[in-house]
């Protein structure tokens, strides 16, 4: 740990052997049991962060309300002002949590820190935003009338994050949630709560020099009975959920019930179309990064490679040779390129998802297996693997947040590989290699890519934050992060004035007393 400077890190982020879990800015409250945070990449226990209770749940909800009143009431550029200082000290503290994130999640130490990147990144453009808060002006059927569309902050909102971007989507989802006059709880990934306390010190920083309110930033930690109480709260108006597909299910459900409001980041199941027309060199290199990077475990991870026939053995020769030169190992070393899977239930799932590959006909291409030895005490370490199968076997129908790799053989034009693409119930992200101009803008048609993120000569991961990020189909149909994203976070309100001395009705309605 010395070595890679997390004692120091830890140090600088204000996290101890054991962590207060449940805070409203600078006050953190005591539980009576906690979390332990074991790190995937050595398999020791970092430190343990305290689980809320039900009684300090209501207090942290009371004090969010009670703060929402002052900030949404707070001009919106002086609320882009706290997010301003906020990017300040991410930029100054972005070597300890980026290492932080590493050490705790398992992704390689490039990624730690590209993660806190695009919290810099988020946080810039939710300054801008800001001042670009921007309704519309409508041109009224009425004589001497005038009409306008305001956005209004929503009150609490509510986020539920995955241990996999431990602390960057957090910050899409606050970064526009405080620029719009939101105030927010979070209830951190339970395998990732050291990241969430981090964070918390950050901004509990900015928000104390800036002598604001408790209640605008408050971090609850838990199980999903702890995001129970969020889902089920009437004074959350809004819950913004990243995780898993069988979790935004019974997440989405219990909003709804009360008809609240969810943005819901869901699985993905990302193909790579690769064509004849493809530059081959990048293609590798993206699917490689793809299906490998973050040792598979981002949602926007490259699943699926759908390759056409006339250069499927050549490309899949390619992939090998470069899967043979991966090194897998600690993260936090950059010679490695593959880090841990996040813990031993990963680890399972992963093995699971081979057995049953190779038992439905899959062809392994590049055999997998779980690391033992030296440097890989933790357990979590594997190989990643390729498999070449048909797309219609169930488990390739499923996203498995590990480094496997599935390879499709398609027959014919894109429209076929665009069909396979298709044929999966998740719709986030996908990607097509190809220096054909019809294949390409036939693959961003309406006819095309049925996802959020549709790439051309680019990867399935590892999007800007300058676009709406989210996806169609079982993903859930949120979208975060840049382009109009924030108009979730807020309320719609239509206006009409009357300037006039009479009043006339909309529809020609005639109501004469
Ligand atoms: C996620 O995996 O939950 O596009 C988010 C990407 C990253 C975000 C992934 N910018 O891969």
């Amino acid at each position: 740990r010395k070595e890679y400077g997390i004692e120091d890190a830890l140090k600088k982020l204000g996290i101890t052997k054991t962590n207060k879990g449940t805070s409203t800015g600078s006050e953190w409250m005591e539980s009576a049991h906690s979390i332990s945070s074991f790190s995937p990449v050595d398999g020791t226990e970092i430190a343990s962060v305290g689980i809320t209770e039900n009684k300090d749940y209501e207090k942290v909800i009371e004090k969010a309300q009670t703060a929402f009143k002052f900030w949404a009431n707070l001009p919106a550029p002086n609320r882009g002002e706290i997010v301003r200082q906020f990017s300040q000290k991410l930029r100054e503290m972005k070597d300890p949590l980026g290492r932080l994130v590493s050490y705790e999640m398992g992704k390689s130490l490039q990624e730690g820190w590209g993660e806190v990147q695009e919290m810099i990144d988020i946080c810039d453009f939710a300054v801008g935003l800001s001042r670009q808060l921007h309704g519309l002006t409508i041109k009224s059927e009425r004589p001497e009338h005038h009409m306008q569309e305001q956005w209004h902050p929503l009150g609490i909102t509510g986020i539920i994050s995955a241990f996999n971007f431990p602390v960057a989507v957090w910050s899409w989802n606050t970064a526009l949630a405080w620029v719009a006059g939101d105030v927010c709880v979070w209830k951190p990934s339970e395998k990732t709560p050291l990241t969430g306390v981090a964070c918390q010190n950050l901004i509990a920083e900015v928000l104390k020099e800036n002598k604001m309110p408790e209640g605008i930033s408050c971090l609850i930690n838990g199980d999903y009975k702890v995001g129970e109480w969020m889902t089920h709260d009437e004074r959350i108006p809004l819950i913004s959920a990243t995780g898993s597909i069988r979790m935004g299910k019974i997440v989405g459900q219990a909003v709804a019930a009360r008809l609240g409001k969810s943005i819901l980041e869901l699985g993905g199941n990302n193909a790579m179309i690769i064509t004849p027309d493809a530059d081959l060199k990048i293609s590798l290199i993206g699917s490689v990064f793809g299906a490998v990077g973050t040792a598979g475990q981002r949602c926007t991870s490259t699943r699926r490679l759908i390759v056409h026939e006339d250069i499927y053995n050549d490309l899949t020769e390619k992939i090998k040779g470069a899967y043979s030169q991966l090194r897998i190992g600690n993260p936090l070393d950059e010679k490695n390129h593959v880090g841990p899977l996040i813990d031993k239930d990963a680890v399972n799932a992963y093995e699971n998802a081979i057995e049953k590959a190779k038992s439905l006909g899959g062809k392994v291409i590049v055999e997998g297996g779980v690391l033992s030895g030296e440097g890989y005490e933790s357990g979590c370490y594997v190989k990643p693997a390729i498999i070449e199968v048909e797309n219609s076997y169930s488990i390739v129908q499923e996203e498995t947040f590990a480094p496997i790799l599935y390879v499709i053989k398609y027959k014919g034009g894109v429209e076929n590989a665009i069909a396979i693409q298709n044929s999966v119930k998740q719709g986030l992200s996908s990607a097509i290699m190809t220096n054909n101009v019809r294949e390409a803008h036939k693959f961003l048609s309406g006819a095309g890519s049925d996802c959020g993120i549709a790439n051309v000569n680019i990867g399935t991961s590892g999007a800007e934050i300058g676009g709406a990020f989210g996806g169609e189909k079982e993903t859930g149909g949120g979208r975060e992060s840049g382009s109009d994203a924030w108009k979730a976070y807020m309320r719609r309100q239509t206006n009409t004035l009357n300037y006039g001395d009479s009043l006339p009705l909309a529809q020609g309605i005639k109501f004469d007393l």
